[in-house]
């Protein structure tokens, strides 16, 4: 009975709906942030003064063209037309993807008498300001040492308690404040010991000169050595003065659009637990040695700090597919690029330059290389387990970041996005 009452219901709101949307004159759009996909969802209302059925099928055919998916349609007497035609007036509300809205109109202008409109258009929640960050926080847990067997601490209770209490840190962390700091254990500076002095030794032959830069300016200002994992505050407080980067705690892999979101906001979303210590030369999930000697020297960079922030364009409304694409392009640039420099091979991306396994693998005879193309890159499929089969090598840093950009402003996009460096806010420009 109560799904009989909510029908019914349905039924009479939808009247209600399509009464008033018949009486405007013009067709009316309302724009709606949800967690849903970029879909409309649209009423059309449209007149057919012939009978044939023909003309009936030709007209939903268009429906069929733009895979709608339908979720009402009633057929009832039409009002007068203009030249006094009558015919059948019908109502379908449906889904359809939001790129297509206009071209389904035009199609549906061409075979029917008098089409209206209204519109709700559907997208994605996304940050609006910088403290709304505080919302992206959608952890994907493949590589959660709690739940995959594979994980070098999956049985070690200790490690996984350790894990727990310095995710809280994260989970309890709002836009503003100070990232609290963590007393590292001894046997935990011993596995940042053993990656820092192995990785340091071949950054001069594997790293790009732009890394081997900052990372000598993290020596000497930020805490950076053998003997010292820096903590988060201070590297962030560093970034601020030379990029305008700052950092925030999160508890593990963060999903890819709200990792997007926040490099949109110049805010880089940051692991504080260490690799287990029994896997000290590759882990397939970020942690802080990831993050702070794989990430942080490159976002330094002015070039690269731009280049991360590209995204913001798009990562806002991006749909699914194209969120699935550009994570794919980032991974093979900034997690694992390669680029020329002085005639010889160099890795500026940040999986490489934390993984001394996969560095000296990433330049051996071992993997294919080839040459950086967007289109390529973003459908090549890539292995997050272990070190790559393939990678991409671009002419230089800078002629990634552009062919990165073209690739990313190619995109289709229903509105446009103005970022305020002010109030570190978004607003949001046109209406498709
Ligand atoms: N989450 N914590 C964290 N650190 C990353 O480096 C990271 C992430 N989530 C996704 C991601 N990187 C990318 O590889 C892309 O999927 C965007
Ligand atoms: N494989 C990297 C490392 O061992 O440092 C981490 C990659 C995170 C995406
Ligand atoms: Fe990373």
């Amino acid at each position: 009975l109560g799904r009989r009452q909510s029908l019914i219901d349905d039924a009479r709101k939808e009247r209600e709906a399509a009464a008033a949307a018949a009486s405007a004159a013009e067709a009316t759009e309302q724009i709606v942030f949800e967690e849903d996909d970029g879909k409309a969802l649209l009423n059309v209302f449209f007149t057919l003064s012939s009978a044939k059925t023909q003309v009936l099928s030709r007209t939903l055919k268009v429906f069929e063209t733009f895979e709608a998916k339908i979720h009402h349609l009633e057929s009832r007497p039409g009002r007068k037309l203009k030249d006094s035609l009558e015919g059948l007036e019908y109502f379908v509300r449906c889904e359809v993807h939001l790129t297509d809205v206009s071209t389904l109109i035009g199609s549906l202008k061409r075979n029917t008498e008098e089409v209206k409109t209204t519109k709700e258009v559907k997208f994605h929640w996304f940050p609006k300001k910088i403290a709304d960050l505080d919302k992206c926080h959608h952890l994907v847990n493949k590589f959660d040492p709690d739940l995959d067997q594979d994980h070098a601490g999956y049985t070690d209770q200790v490690y996984r308690q350790r894990r727990k209490m310095i995710g809280d840190i994260a989970y309890r962390y709002r836009h503003g404040e100070a990232i609290p700091r963590v007393e590292y254990t001894a046997e935990e500076i011993g596995t940042w010991r053993e990656v820092y002095s192995t990785l340091r030794d071949l950054y001069a032959s594997h790293a790009c000169s732009e890394y081997q830069e900052a990372f000598c300016l993290l020596e000497k200002h930020c805490g950076y050595s053998p003997d010292n994992i820096p903590q988060l505050e201070d590297v962030s407080n560093f970034l601020k003065e030379r990029t305008g980067f700052i950092l925030r705690p999160v508890a593990g892999l963060l999903s890819a659009r709200d990792f997007l979101s926040s490099l949109a906001y110049r805010v880089f979303q940051c692991t504080q637990y260490i690799r287990h210590a029994s896997s000290p030369m590759h882990t397939p999930e970020p942690d802080c040695i990831h993050e702070l000697l794989g990430h942080v020297p490159m976002l330094a960079d002015r070039t690269f700090a731009q280049f991360s922030q590209v995204t913001l364009t798009i990562s806002h409304w991006a749909s699914d597919e194209d969120i699935e694409k550009l994570s794919t392009l980032y991974w093979f640039t900034v997690e694992y690029g390669l680029c020329k420099q002085n005639g010889e091979l160099r890795a500026y991306g940040a999986g490489l330059l934390s993984s001394y396994g996969e560095l000296v693998h990433s330049l051996s005879d071992e993997p294919e290389r080839r040459e950086f193309e967007p289109e390529a890159a973003a459908a090549q499929p890539y292995q997050d387990q272990t070190y790559q089969p393939v990678y991409f090598v671009s002419e230089s840093f800078a002629d990634a970041k552009e062919k990165f950009r073209a690739y990313v402003t190619g995109i289709k996009r229903p509105f446009a996005v103005r970022y305020d460096p002010f109030t570190c806010s978004v607003e949001v420009l046109d209406n498709p």
